[in-house]
């Protein structure tokens, strides 16, 4: 099953490890000096989705796998890394190079973290008034470069074989781009966001080969943009001007550091914090919390005005959902049986029984037979039928959609023994 992997990008001290710290089970090193991070930090995150169990009245039985399932909301796991931060001119070798934008080519997405404040500079370094709107196309151009630096310098031999091997367009770029992570789907994809009237490629341009690679980019890299450090002063001015100019659908507002100091109190047992909003429960006689110092109570008053009263969240839990829904994944919940929702466990297991066990993320679009493919291997040959809620049979050609999406493979006795 394809696991999808979001990825941290940015300049340096933009918030990328604090923000992969936040969300995850991940300890990288944090420092506000440019490159403290070097090599990449991975981790999972977990994000947070109505879980049917609540539908059908089980959630006292829901048992997930993976994460967890808290009154019917099921926290699902992402995969998340970040990246040494990256400086203009990195696509052509400039502060750690771009080597580091090789880290880069197994994400499915990218957030783009920027430091909202203006507190620090395009390299990272501490300063002041400095307007974070140069961050965010920089970024994009700089990846751009990346892509369209590694195709234009070879472009003479590719149009040569191109010709040469009577290949179409999408099977050409398809072989350049598959360092990327990229197939002929994605190419072919990409090529349709152009548009008709495209040239021949051996007919192809500069000007043509950026704007393919632009296509290229936004499909095999979509991107979306956590406004960071929203609790510090000079932040609101800076946000104003960027929702004016960029809109609102793939910026989310974020505090990472916000979002770690409760995450930290919460697992301190200091207090009862629900990921995603502005609650939290202090200690009183009942619920055993333990009592905050002074101090700490202080710093925990001063992230409730500067960032839960005032935008609702620190935005971390909300960057995640916006980014499974720019990726448009989908939950799939396989079970053996389609009226108990339970697994069974394997004949004659002494595996935990429970509900919705199994928990996937699916791209909309996939068809049931894609995923009894991924799911099963070579054992699909022993898949009598797929059947979903109520016994309704399905068809492999089928999509998955959130109505259809618990999901029950009925396999052949002989299988299920083996099994
Ligand atoms: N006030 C505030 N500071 C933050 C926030 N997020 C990160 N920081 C601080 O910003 C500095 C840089 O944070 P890092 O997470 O190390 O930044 P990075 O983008 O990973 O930096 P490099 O690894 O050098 O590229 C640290 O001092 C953090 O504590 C935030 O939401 N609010
Ligand atoms: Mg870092």
């Amino acid at each position: 099953m394809k696991e999808y992997l979001v990825a941290c990008v940015g300049k340096p001290s933009a918030g990328k490890s604090s923000f992969l710290n936040a969300v995850s089970d991940a300890a990288a090193k944090v420092g506000n000096f440019p490159f403290t991070t070097i090599k990449p930090n991975h981790g999972v995150a977990y994000v947070p989705i109505d879980c049917p169990c609540k539908r059908f009245n089980k959630s006292d039985q829901c048992a997930p796998k993976h994460g967890k399932c808290i009154n019917g909301t099921r926290m699902v796991p992402l995969k998340i890394m970040d990246v040494a931060g990256l400086v203009p001119g990195a696509s052509t070798g400039e502060g750690l190079g771009n080597q580091f934008l090789d880290d880069l080519r197994h994400a499915d997405l990218l957030i783009h973290v920027v430091d909202s404040s203006g507190t620090t500079d395009a390299g990272g370094k501490v300063t002041i008034g400095y307007d974070p709107i140069n961050d965010i196309d920089w970024l994009q151009s700089e990846i751009h470069s990346w892509i369209f630096n590694n195709l234009w310098k070879k472009w003479d031999g590719i149009r040569r074989r191109h010709v040469a091997t009577a290949s179409s367009t999408a099977e050409t770029l398809a072989a350049q781009f598959s360092g990327y992570g990229a197939n002929l789907v994605c190419v072919q994809r990409s090529l349709d966001r152009c548009g008709a009237g495209l040239d021949k490629l051996e007919e192809w341009g500069e000007e043509t080969v950026r704007k393919v690679v632009d296509a290229f980019l936004e499909e095999r890299f979509p991107t979306i943009i956590a406004l960071n450090k929203i609790d510090l002063p000079d932040s609101d001015k800076n946000i104003d001007r960027i929702f004016r100019k960029y809109g609102p659908t793939k910026i989310v507002l974020t505090s990472a550091l916000a979002e770690m100091f409760l995450r930290k109190l919460h697992s301190q047992g200091f207090i009862n914090y629900i990921e995603g909003t502005e609650f939290f429960d202090l200690a009183d006689d009942k619920n055993g919390l333990k009592p905050l110092p002074p101090t700490t109570l202080t710093r925990l008053e001063k992230v409730q005005d500067l960032v839960l009263f005032r935008y609702g969240n620190t935005g971390v839990t909300q960057t995640l959902k916006l980014a499974m829904d720019t990726l448009q994944l989908i939950p799939v919940y396989s079970v053996r049986n389609i009226t108990s929702f339970g697994d069974g466990g394997a004949a004659g297991s002494k595996e935990k029984t429970g509900v919705f066990r199994d928990c996937v993320l699916v791209k909309k679009g996939t068809t049931m037979g894609e995923l009894m493919g991924d799911m099963l291997g070579d054992s699909k040959k022993f898949c009598q039928y797929i059947e979903t809620v109520g016994g309704v049979r399905c068809g492999e050609s089928d999509e998955i959609t959130l109505e259809n999406n618990i999901i029950s493979f009925k396999l052949t006795q002989e299988a299920v023994k083996k099994d």
